[in-house]
């Protein structure tokens, strides 16, 4: 029987520690539950605490034999992130996990729900680990633009070789229970009761000498598979320090005593602690967390929603579909007659087709997602609906009458959601008794996977639809960040003005494939030329056409994507755009170079030549700007929200920390003085933010709005 000897912070372990440790016996067995809420991080209390009783058992003659474990739904998130950037303070984790190394007494960890970071380091200084059936265990510090810092780097490849070691530290990948015994990163699966079944593997050991992973060398590589692996690492690392990092201290592992590695993994992790990689990814963690959080939605009860209606099956509303089924939703798919419902059907089959064939998912989870599809063309059948999502034709018209249809429809307390990319949700809003119950749920194309939602609230719309659209952005594990209503939102109104930026940059003298090798060399994905060839221009010529009646003649305007789509130059598609595509791969076009070069010319401004760093300065900050403008306005309620659109729906590189931190990182004047620079040549295509201009006159920052 477990009999209780001491909760930390009790008489025997001084007034002031919080009870982060419940200490307790069975039998032989000294049992250490940390107990950390809400994620057991290995706070300073906790390392302190853990280290003391460690310590304190060596002298207990009535303990044999030592067990870790977590309280809560998991072991330890690892490091506490609230500490990170602060002065470190003793004890620090590597001390307190070479102490449990190097106990006499036999250690066992007990992993359940996450043990991540210095959560799996405590791991790796223990003699043995079980995790439970349905654990996950990583060191996900590369994402926070770190690497472990507690023995990870050095330890790991000793005990599961070089080549997996790096694969987890660089990608910070989480493996479940049956992976990491694979690979020998436990040494059991526990069957039913996690602590009753490492209390036994404990007890097991009591009375063995216990190996200490420090003093194992670390096993060779396979030459090959290690150079591959490098390969791989570095290949995906596009410009983040950390994974490179890694690469340098796991081979470390193989050449040099632990002695020397774990002082240098110590240092690495400082300098990294300290970079504005860190730093961004940070931030974006942080923001991320954030971003749900609305002091008026405090204690509003989000709606049970369980049915989903999608109307439209294109690409969106096909897409839109899968990311609910795969969240567990029921859905029912709209179409207007049978031939486009079909079309509907067979994408819907396509997309788990393709997740069957990357090993996603299995067979059987295709079949139990299908099973939660009602294909239909019977408008009337979404009177069962929690939710209906509109993802139609992008066409105002279209969407009045289909508003008016589905107020005859639905109840009033129906929520209705339109995911529109541009148009404005008031007059959808007018068309329909009980406007509250309106919003915009704007997906990310392919919807299923993109992690952004952009959530549209419109004048009118409730604070429950608000905090109910939110609990679904949650369980569909996005990214979900409220906009308010404005051309474009946040995230394509400040796609709109960069855009813009490049194509007044190739009339002053810059190429397409400079501005997008100096975009890509900044961290994007892809430059912003290339995209608009993947997209296909005939998208932009067709909005262009619509809106040429209403543009206003001295609004700078760049036509040379209508002279492009003239030429039947759609983009890869039609094998030509921008660029050339010869087997799939992209060729700058002398062709276009002449065309843009003619044309630039045919303006009559001065043409020169442009530094990737002026490229780049130019379009951050018209970015920024408008982003400053968008906050200014209330359409977004945090630069840090602003960031989590463009990080996670414009492939704005993660480990700049979006654009609004970035700028702060460069300083807010030098981005005022690039603006107002902008001002004066793009007339009244750009304008300063007024809000850019007061926080450079106060020398306040975009962080200091995030709060939180
Ligand atoms: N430290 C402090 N707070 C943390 C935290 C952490 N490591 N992880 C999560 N939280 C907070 C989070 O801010 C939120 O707070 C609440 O916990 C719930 O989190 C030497 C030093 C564990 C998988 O990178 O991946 O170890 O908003 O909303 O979706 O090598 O959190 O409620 O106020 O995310 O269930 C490495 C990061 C650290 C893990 C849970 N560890 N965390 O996900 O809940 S570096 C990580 C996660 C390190 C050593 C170094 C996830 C999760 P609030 P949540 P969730």
């Amino acid at each position: 029987m477990s009999n209780e000897l001491s909760a930390a912070g009790e008489a025997d372990l001084g007034e002031a520690m919080p009870e982060v440790l419940r200490v307790w016996r069975d039998g032989e067995v000294a049992v250490f539950e940390i107990d950390n809420p809400p994620v057991n991080a290995t706070s300073q209390s906790v390392r302190r605490a853990l280290l003391d009783a460690v310590q304190r058992a060596q002298s207990e003659p009535e303990t044999k034999a030592l067990v870790i474990c977590g309280a809560g739904r998991t072991f330890t998130a690892g490091g506490d992130i609230s500490e990170f950037g602060k002065p470190p303070r003793e004890p620090h984790l590597p001390d307190v996990i070479n102490r449990i190394e190097e106990s006499a007494k036999p250690v066992v960890v007990a992993w359940h729900g996450t043990a991540l970071g210095g959560g799996c380091e405590i791991g790796l200084g223990a003699h043995k680990r079980i995790i439970a059936k349905d654990g996950l265990v990583g060191l996900p510090e590369v994402k926070l633009g770190l690497l472990p810092g507690a023995g990870g780097t050095q330890r790991l490849p000793r005990l599961i070789g070089p080549v997996a070691a790096l694969d987890l530290i660089a990608t910070g990948r989480m493996v479940g229970a049956e992976e990491a015994l694979r690979l020998g990163l436990v040494d059991a699966i526990a069957r039913d009761d996690l602590r009753a079944e490492a209390i036994e593997l404990a007890r097991g050991l009591i009375g063995q000498m216990q190996p200490r992973l420090s003093l194992r060398n670390t096993p060779a590589a396979e030459p090959e598979a290690w150079q591959a692996m490098v390969d791989k690492v570095n290949r995906e690392a596009r410009g983040r320090m950390a994974p490179q990092r890694a690469i340098e201290l796991v081979s470390q592992s193989l050449t040099l005593p632990f002695s020397i590695g774990q002082p240098n993994e110590r240092r690495a992790f400082f300098e990294l602690m300290n970079s504005e990689q860190s730093r961004g990814l940070r931030h974006l963690f942080l923001a991320e967390r954030e971003a749900g959080k609305r002091p008026e939605l405090a204690g509003v009860t989000p709606r049970d929603v369980r049915q989903v209606g999608v109307i439209g099956a294109g690409t969106m509303g096909s897409g839109i579909a899968v990311a609910f089924l795969d969240a567990g939703y029921k859905v029912m798919l709209i179409e207007a007659d049978d031939a486009a419902l079909q079309a509907g059907l067979d994408r819907v089959n396509g997309l788990y087709l393709r997740s069957i064939r990357s090993g996603r998912i299995d067979e059987n989870t295709r079949l139990a997602r299908l099973a939660n599809l009602a294909p239909t063309t019977e408008m009337g059948r979404l009177a069962a609906c929690d939710l209906v999502i509109e993802a139609i034709f992008e066409d105002m018209g279209v969407k009045l009458e289909l508003m008016k249809k589905l107020a005859g429809l639905l109840s009033a307390s129906t929520l209705i959601a339109t995911n529109t990319s541009y148009l404005d949700l008031e007059p959808m809003a007018d068309a329909l008794p009980a406007p509250e119950r309106f919003l915009g749920l704007h997906f990310f194309s392919p919807a299923h996977v993109m992690k952004l939602l952009e959530i549209v609230r419109a004048r009118r719309t409730s604070h429950e639809a608000l905090a109910t659209a939110l609990a679904i952005g949650r369980k569909l594990k996005k990214i979900a960040v409220i906009s308010g209503v404005c051309e474009g939102f946040i995230g394509n109104r400040i796609l709109a003005k960069f855009r813009a930026q490049c194509e007044f940059m190739l009339e002053e003298g810059a190429l397409p494939r400079e501005i997008d090798a100096a975009m890509e060399a900044f961290g994007l994905a892809m430059g912003p030329f290339a995209v608009q060839d993947l997209a296909g221009l005939d998208i932009a010529w067709a909005r262009r056409k619509r809106l040429a009646a209403t543009r206003d003649p001295n609004e700078r305007d760049v036509p040379i994507v209508d002279r492009l789509c003239e030429l039947g130059r759609f983009g890869q598609k039609a094998g030509k755009g921008w660029y050339t595509y010869e087997n799939g791969r992209r060729v700058p076009d002398p062709a276009v170079e002449s065309l843009v070069r003619a044309h630039a010319t045919a303006t009559g401004r001065r043409q020169r030549s442009f530094s990737a760093q002026e490229i780049q300065n130019r379009v951050l900050t018209a970015m920024v700007n408008e982003g400053a403008k968008i906050v200014g306005e209330g359409i977004a309620a945090r630069p840090a929200d602003v960031d989590l659109v463009l990080v996670n729906g414009y492939g704005f590189p993660n480990w700049r920390g979006g654009p609004m931190h970035h700028a702060d990182m460069l300083g807010l004047a030098k981005i005022v003085v690039i603006a107002e620079e902008t001002a004066a040549r793009d007339g009244q295509a750009f304008s300063v933010a007024p809000l850019l201009k007061e926080l450079v006159a106060s020398q306040g920052s975009f962080a200091a709005l995030n709060g939180g």
